[in-house]
Parts: structure tokens; sequence; C-alpha cells
């Protein structure tokens, strides 16, 4: 845990993210929060190099009917892992990205205490639709397959993803922006502080500009007050910090992917 912020380490448990190593991918949604939130944890296997991973795998990837403690089994990465929050003062075992930022949202103070954590999680769940959908335009027909095996289809794909879904959910996600505006909150997609809506639509942004570069480019000024946001985030205390850490990991192979061939051409 070394190197992130401790303001708060007193009044919080040791939290684990359990994720792959080595990539961003949906770990760093969960990442951000914690970084925004300026509250430690652990990533277990990018921080264990010798038995991290065998741990997730363990938890995360088992065949075995139960994974670990008193909890159900967990169906994949990432998840988060909670020793003594659990049953019985065991470790409490949760996966499914947008229900682990819904689970912190709250005991990492980002989301607003009325029904605007309801707002903020709406707002995670369409980010995250996106996030899924981007990463079918280089898996279209089937996620056990590789790239090279499906790449007509994915010219396909990522056609009608950048030209129609991609606009049609930053539309959304601008109008969002002013909706908040005209409540007189500012910056923010809800409410007058950072929630774990902004790092989550933030994270899509970062990633899609990433995967489609030519794309975002030629599509900035049409969503001027989103990449005002975007750009406007990346100063926010915690995020700043991190972004310029070690712990900031490239895009590779995840689910944001940069295949020339696929971004506007
Ligand atoms: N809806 C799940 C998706 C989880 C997921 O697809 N995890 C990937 C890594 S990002 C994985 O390891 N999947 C293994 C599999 O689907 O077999 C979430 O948001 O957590």
């Amino acid at each position: 845990m070394a190197e992130q912020p401790a303001k708060k380490q007193r009044t919080h448990p040791p939290y684990e993210l359990l994720y792959h190593p080595g990539i961003p991918g949906r770990g760093e949604f969960i990442r951000l929060a914690f970084e925004v939130a300026g509250v430690p944890y652990t990533d277990v296997a990018n921080e264990d190099k010798d038995g991290g991973y065998s741990t997730v795998q363990g938890i995360c990837m088992n065949s075995k009917p139960s994974s670990s403690d008193d909890n159900p089994p967990v169906f994949s990465p990432p998840a988060l892992r909670i020793p003594g929050a659990g049953r019985g003062g065991k470790a409490l075992v949760i996966a499914q990205t947008p229900n682990v930022l819904s689970y912190l949202g709250e005991r990492l103070g980002l989301v607003p205490e009325d029904e605007g954590k309801y707002y903020v999680q709406q707002l995670a769940l369409t980010a995250l639709d996106l996030n899924n959908e981007v990463h079918d335009t280089h898996h279209p027909v089937g996620v056990s397959l590789y790239y090279e095996d499906q790449k007509e289809e994915s010219l396909k794909k990522a056609k009608d993803v950048r030209e129609n879904r991609i606009p049609k959910f930053f539309s959304y996600f601008e109008r969002q922006l002013k909706w908040n505006q005209e409540d007189g909150k500012g910056k923010y997609l809800v409410g007058g502080k950072i929630t774990y809506a902004d790092t989550t639509v933030w994270q899509v942004l970062d990633g899609i500009s990433f995967a489609f570069p030519k794309e975002v480019e030629a599509r900035r000024g049409e969503f001027k007050e989103l990449f005002e946001f975007y750009e406007g985030l990346k100063e926010e205390k915690g995020l700043r910090e991190y972004l310029a850490s070690e712990r900031r990991l490239p895009y590779s192979m995840g689910i944001f992917r940069h295949y020339p061939e696929l971004d506007r051409q």
C-alpha cells in the first residue's frame, strides 16, 4: 500500500482489490474510486508478485462450489475482499463492478446521501454498458476467440459503435452535465462533489480516447462540454496524483485496445 494517501486510513478496513495483474481493465473503475477518495487499498495481484494472482484466481476464478469463507462463488474478477467484514467476522467477498462501486460509494463518500446515489449508479451502469460495447468492437463474435479470427465482423461492429453508439452515449452524458449545472451543482455529473459516476464515465472516455483517437479528435468540438469535464477531472485531487503514479497501468490488450483499422479512417 506504499505511496497511497493515508488520510482516512484509521477509519477504513483493509480493502483488497482482486483483479488480473498488469492491465487497467474493469479493475480500474474500482481503483479510481479509492484513489479519488484518498482511501488505501491493496491491489492484490499487482502488489504481491509472488502469490497475489493465485489468491485472485482461487477466489474469483475457481470451479469449486464456494469461493472463500461463507461467501457465494464469484464468476469473474474484479472483486472486493474485506477481511473481517463478512458473516461471522470472516472476509466479505463481493463481485460485479457496479455492485462493488455501489458498496464502496457510500463508504468512501462518493455518493450523495439522498436519491442522488441512484442517479450515480444509473450513470455508472450506463458508462459500463458503453465500456462493454467498446470491448465488443474487437470481440463481436466471441470473447473466447482471437481478434484475428473476427476481424471482418470487428470492422462492422466498430463502425456502428463509432458512428452511432458513441455519439448517443456522449450526448446523454452531456445532457446529464447540463442537468446538473442547471441544478446549480457545477462541474460534476451528480451533485456538487465528485462521485463514482464521474470517475466511471471519465475512465470510459479515457479508454475510448485510447482505442479510437481519430474518432475522438473529430468529435471533440461536437461534445465540447463533455470534454471539458474530461479534461477538468484530470486535475481533481487524488486523480491527478494517481495518473502521474506507477499505479496507473497503461492500456494494452484489455477492454480498450488500439487497432488503427477499427478507428475512423
Ligand atoms: N459484468 C462483470 C464483467 C466481469 C468480466 O467480464 N471480467 C473479466 C475481466 S475484466 C473476466 O475476467 N472475465 C472472465 C470471463 O468472463 O470468463 C463486471 O462488471 O464485473
